[in-house]
């Protein structure tokens, strides 16, 4: 077995773990980065698509900002549709902020040129990864790369390794709180223009349908399906035909295209009740999942790495204040994010027809979403959390 040596062994090269590397290098702090499947394999993730105001700010401030410029799409705001009719929610006129459209697979991208123009140091295919002695001040991670037993030495190790990772695992008798939903998304990525020029979220009697995009060529695209629900029911002609149902207003057209991905993703809300243990701290989906309704997930990842990335900074520089506070820090901030995410889950999702209450909500869904799009308190409050709490 090979040993070596770095100040913080990251796990996980989601934009959790990349980041988080990213800023140590910017602060002088030498991290290892350690994934567990290929370079092809993260780079080709289709996953999140809006990055909150603060998430663009902290990645320009890395010198990660000139993608986001070049091709990101700046919306004011948000539509919301419910009843046959489409409501805009004007984030910039009610409080001065935006959120931008770029997909978390840019990010990443962005992320690997960077750490390969630097010379970083990421392991990938990296099997059999395991956390060791992390209550002492030498934790060590073992892993297999390449045929080969490597023991990496650090004063830090950093989960990053989203939420089927080895890390949250390795905190004994940790406490978790969760829900899970009765419905999942069923999204696609299509080569057609947008029909809209910002995001449409949907409450329709058939279930939620969201209208998003990647770029002016190509548009993302989502449903509500049953949680059990098999892409395999769902041939392309069926996609279209129900989100042309929920999606449709009179006077507009949803143009379709050639479908290039479809899968469908379960929803769930989750938090680790400790996001530290000893020399470890959680990052990003491994210590926290939110639905993807409030677009939440990569922007609370980016959070969480800012605040380790500050703490971690100033615990080399010889003050422990910041990383001492980041698992309270971390935690208050998510479990707002949380409850935002949930509601909007809630505000927009139909229950299924066998929950006895399912019309009842239904109407009472459509009375909220009525006051929500008709009070000037109410869409400040949606423009502030959906644009993001600061950091
Ligand atoms: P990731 O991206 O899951 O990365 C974790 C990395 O760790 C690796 N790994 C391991 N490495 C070493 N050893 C092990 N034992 C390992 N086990 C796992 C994995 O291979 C992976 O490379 O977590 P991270 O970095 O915390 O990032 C979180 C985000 O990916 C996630 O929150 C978002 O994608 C959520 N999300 C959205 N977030 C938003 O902010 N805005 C959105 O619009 C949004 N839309 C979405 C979403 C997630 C979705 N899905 C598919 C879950 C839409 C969807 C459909
Ligand atoms: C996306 O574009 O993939 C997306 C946008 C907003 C969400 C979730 C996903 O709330």
């Amino acid at each position: 077995m090979s040993t070596t040596r770095t100040q913080v062994a990251v796990i996980g090269a989601g934009p959790a773990g990349l980041l988080l590397s990213w800023s140590l290098r910017a602060a002088g702090i030498d991290s290892v980065v350690i994934e567990n499947r290929s370079l092809e394999h993260i780079l080709g993730r289709i996953r999140a698509g809006i990055l909150e105001q603060c998430s663009v700010e902290e990645l320009t401030r890395l010198g990660l900002g000139d993608g986001i410029a070049e091709h990101g799409l700046t919306h004011h705001g948000i539509h919301l549709q419910f009843d046959g009719q489409r409501h805009h929610v004007d984030f910039h006129a009610l409080i001065g902020r935006t959120v931008t459209v770029y997909g978390q697979q840019a990010v990443v991208a962005d992320l690997v040129r960077a750490h390969r123009e630097a010379g970083s140091e990421i392991v990938f295919e990296a099997s059999d990864v395991s956390l060791h002695e992390l209550t002492t001040d030498a934790p060590r991670v073992r892993y297999v790369a390449g045929g080969a037993e490597t023991e990496l030495t650090a004063d830090f190790v950093v989960g990053a390794d989203g939420f089927h990772g080895v890390s949250r695992p390795s905190i004994p008798g940790l406490t978790t709180y969760q829900r899970g939903y009765p419905y999942a998304w069923l999204g696609i990525l299509a080569d057609v223009a947008p029909s809209t020029d910002e995001l449409i979220y949907c409450l329709h009697e058939r279930g939620f349908a969201m209208h998003s995009m990647r770029s002016p060529e190509v548009s993302r695209l989502y449903l509500q399906v049953p949680n059990d629900e098999r892409i395999e029911n769902w041939p392309d002609a069926r996609i279209w035909d129900e989100l042309q149902t929920r999606l449709g207003v009179p006077g507009w057209t949803l143009h379709e295209g050639p479908i290039t991905d479809k899968s469908i993703t379960p929803m769930r809300s989750f938090v680790s009740a400790r996001l530290r243990h000893g020399r470890l701290f959680l990052a990003g989906d491994a210590g926290h999942i939110v639905p993807p309704t409030g677009a939440k997930g990569l922007n609370a990842a980016i959070a969480d790495v800012t605040l380790l990335a500050r703490g971690l900074a100033d615990h080399y520089a010889g003050d422990d204040g910041r990383l001492e506070a980041y698992e309270s820090e971390a935690l208050g901030r998510q479990w707002k994010v949380q409850q935002f995410s949930q509601w909007m889950t809630e505000l927009l999702h139909r229950a299924p027809a066998d929950d006895d209450s399912a019309e009842f909500q239904y109407r009472s869904q459509l009375g909220r979403l009525a006051y929500v799009t008709g009070s000037r308190h109410a869409m400040e409050s949606l423009a502030e959390q959906y644009s993001g709490l600061p950091l």
